[in-house]
């Protein structure tokens, strides 16, 4: 299987994030990507290269550009103001209650802020998501795996994997959160569309719901959007995922969310996992991007589901029998030491190989 990848990655190494206002070992870190690397080397069976670059056009297809221009001087910014911090976040957002009873002109009148402070909360979802000195470079990077990856796919190759890092699906239009600064899927999906103009589906199984993805393709018929993850009640985004957000307007029936209940096991998640892959069969379409997360892993850190080792080879195995060619790329995932085996695992089954070891 080609493999795409790029040492870019590591400019983007926070340190810690904050979690709940207190700092913590950062989870999304250079060493997952090295982790799936390695595992990768060690199979054997899969070839690496480098992305190609690709521009600004194609991320600006689907993100504001006022939001790739925050990412690319935040950190400047912020050493100008003399923020002397390992990384940036948000002293302040736009949040619901800040603007009631104001009118809809006047909220839309105000300004982005100019402090770094202010543009992170106007330009971000969250706390958790710290912005270092290489953020842009690598987010950059990892759009270039997404369409270098779509590109060999275009080209002929039934299933590709881009190692992407940062991840990508919590990034809407104009928002980065969630680990996430370019929403890398949306990006290689409006891509494909934009070349073939054919229908696309998205099939995320990240553990979080992907609500960047949702949000870019929420009016879309062309671009649909199928998702299994914790219920949200519980987990992180909190305010989307829900099983009653559908889409709107011609996008209307084109979401479809699965919510999954707390530490779901390896059945109860293919037997949704059927569901998703039946609703993507029911509608016209050649190509499949998959955004892969395994913090639906039993061991995984921030997750709260329970899939196996062995479970994620069933489930390339099923999302490879849907008949269709796959873009699968990288999104969350934390425990490092089994990260590797688990993307073996599940490359090996899209690949029509046996379980490593079976
Ligand atoms: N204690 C992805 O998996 N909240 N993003 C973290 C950790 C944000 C995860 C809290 C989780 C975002 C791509
Ligand atoms: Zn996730």
């Amino acid at each position: 299987m080609q493999v795409v990848h790029s040492e870019r990655h590591r400019a983007h190494a926070p340190a810690v994030e904050t979690y709940l206002g207190v700092p913590l070992p950062a989870n999304e870190v250079p060493a997952r990507a090295d982790a799936i690397l390695a595992a990768l080397h060690e199979d054997g069976r899969f070839a690496v290269r480098e992305p190609t670059e690709h521009g600004l056009a194609p991320i600006h297809a689907v993100h504001d550009p006022g939001l790739v221009t925050f990412l690319e001087q935040a950190w400047a910014d912020a050493v100008r103001e003399g923020i002397d911090r390992d990384f940036l976040v948000a002293d302040t957002y736009p949040t619901r209650g800040l603007f009631q009873g104001m009118s809809e002109a006047l909220v839309a009148a105000r300004p982005e802020p100019t402090a770094a402070g202010g543009r992170a909360g106007w330009w971000g979802l969250d706390s958790s998501n710290p912005i270092v000195e290489g953020t842009y470079d690598a987010a950059r990077a990892a759009a270039d795996v997404a369409l270098t990856t779509a590109d060999l796919v275009l080209g002929g190759e039934t299933v590709a994997y881009g190692l992407c890092r940062p991840p990508g699906h919590h990034a809407a239009e104009s928002m980065a959160g969630g680990y996430c600064f370019f929403n890398n899927a949306a990006i290689a999906a409006q891509a494909i569309v934009n070349r073939t103009g054919e229908p696309v589906a998205i099939l995320d199984v990240d553990v979080h719901h992907g609500n960047g993805t949702q949000q870019i393709f929420w009016r879309r018929e062309d671009v649909r959007y199928v998702s299994l993850h914790s219920d949200p009640r519980r987990l992180y985004p909190f305010y989307l995922g829900h099983a009653d957000e559908i889409g709107e307007g011609p996008g209307r029936g084109a979401n479809l969310n699965l919510p999954q209940p707390l530490r779901a096991a390896d059945a109860t998640y293919l037997a949704d996992l059927d569901r998703a892959i039946d609703w993507i069969a029911s509608a016209p379409g050649e190509i499949v991007v998959v955004s892969l997360g395994f913090d639906t892993y039993e061991k995984d850190p921030i997750g709260d589901l329970a899939l196996t080792t062995a479970g994620y080879h069933e489930m390339g195995r099923r999302v490879a029998a849907l008949g269709r060619s796959l873009v699968v790329l990288q999104e969350g995932g934390y425990h490092v030491g089994d990260l590797g085996r688990n993307a073996v695992a599940w490359l090996r089954g899209a690949s029509g190989r046996p379980a490593a070891g079976a």
